[in-house]
């Protein structure tokens, strides 16, 4: 932990280059996956922001910028590098540091989170108070693609986009919420041409073009791009979506690439406006078991990690209420027995078809079966609907 040892804030960072952020970035990676299969935690998705995380203190000057994180279970980065590396060891440790942010734990620590979809409303509310106070400072809301799933997200870029205050949404697209993510939103977002696969294969291309013909290859790629870009404009246009909620949209970025976010950042410094910058990134990454499986991975429970071979908690599946082992399994495998009774039954969750026991019945009667993403509000409206309609909804939460 060479580099890591001497951050205590995020200005001894700014001296660093690239590869000083690279090393450190596996540094911190290291110590992750070494706490959290001590202690649990959240790991796959704390893995796959390191590099943003980074990119983001290394431009901005937190604690003045604020960075408000979604949920706050993807900061484990965030809290090494504003004095808490050394304290590490105690992540959800009793007296340790906070598995989320906590005001009361640092400075740094923007806002409370915990439920998801509140980020963009709490950064609305810091921009909106910087302005009346007349201070000059960045504000950035980092929010997944399952928390934008969630109606208030939606509410606050709704609200955002008329207010048209300078507000920086991070969008950090890993196509994962706990489980697959789910809706329409995300898929528009992420359609073919924004993959992280087709950023990888493009890298690829460019990589292999620079390398056999450096001059004919430069033009190649560079009308490559262009081509790319018309396509992608003409198949699907994000800016024109995010437009209608008064964003500028800029992406999608390949969200571990940190000389491209750096840059990035660097830019919407001077912005003025709403600006939704859409990264991908990669749930789990640099543990490769943990990129194979992002779902075991995204709570683990304490000392449940191999650090060599990654072992996953054992999930319990289905098969009859005898076979269940908590309270979880015996309501997930009842119901699935019900629902083989009674061809009304229908199961409800909002993004939690695994923490709620309902993956068996997802997989036994996917017709019957509604993930309706982090939107809890309307899962209960549209069981109720079900309701209506003559069916028997369960709805868990
Ligand atoms: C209101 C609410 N419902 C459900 C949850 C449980 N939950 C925690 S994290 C998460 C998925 C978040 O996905 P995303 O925002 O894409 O972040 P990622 O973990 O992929 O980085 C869910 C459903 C929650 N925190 N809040």
């Amino acid at each position: 932990m060479n580099l890591l040892s001497n951050i205590h804030t995020p200005a001894d960072l700014k001296e660093f280059n690239l590869k000083d952020l690279e090393v450190l970035a596996e540094e911190i990676r290291s110590e992750m996956i070494k706490v959290v299969s001590q202690n649990g935690g959240h790991l796959a998705s704390s893995l796959g922001a390191v590099e943003l995380v980074l990119a983001l203190h290394y431009v901005f000057e937190a604690p003045q910028d604020q960075i408000v994180f979604d949920v706050g279970h993807q900061a484990y980065a965030h809290k090494m590098l504003t004095g808490r590396a050394e304290n590490f060891s105690t992540l959800r440790q009793a007296g340790g540091i906070s598995g989320f942010l906590r005001r009361e734990e640092s400075p740094y620590d923007v806002f409370n989170a915990g439920h998801a979809s509140t980020s963009i409303s709490a950064a609305l509310g810091l921009a909106a108070g910087r302005d009346l106070l007349d201070k000059k400072h960045s504000v950035i809301a980092v929010i997944g693609d399952g928390a934008l799933t969630g109606g208030m997200s939606l509410e606050a870029m709704n609200h955002a986009g008329g207010m048209q205050k300078n507000l920086l949404v991070v969008y950090n697209d890993n196509r994962m919420s706990i489980s697959p993510n789910v809706g329409a939103i995300c898929q528009y977002l992420s359609l073919k041409l924004t993959t992280h696969e087709h950023i990888l294969l493009r890298q690829k291309v460019k990589s292999i073009l620079e390398r056999i013909m450096p001059q004919k290859g430069r033009r190649l790629i560079k009308r490559f791009q262009l081509a790319e870009e018309s396509l992608k404009a003409f198949l699907v246009s994000p800016t024109s979506f995010l437009a209608a909620f008064g964003f500028k949209y800029i992406g999608p970025l390949d969200g571990h690439d940190l000389g491209k976010l750096v840059d990035a950042f660097k830019q919407m410094k001077n912005f003025n406006q709403p600006v939704l910058l859409h990264v991908v990134t990669t749930k789990g990454k640099g543990f490769a078991p943990a990129e194979e499986n992002p779902l075991a991975f995204h709570g683990v429970g304490r000392s449940k990690i191999d650090l060599h071979d990654g072992l996953p908690p054992q999930k319990v599946s289905g098969g009859p209420p005898i076979a269940a082992k908590n309270y979880t399994d015996v309501f997930g495998s009842f119901l699935l027995y019900a629902a083989e009774k009674d061809e009304r039954i229908t199961a409800v969750t909002a993004a939690m078809s695994q923490g709620t026991g309902l993956d068996p019945f997802f997989a036994r009667f996917p017709d019957r079966a509604f993930d309706v993403g982090i939107a809890e509000l309307h899962a209960v409206t549209v069981a109720a609907g079900l309701a209506a309609a003559g069916l028997r909804p369960v709805v868990a939460l």
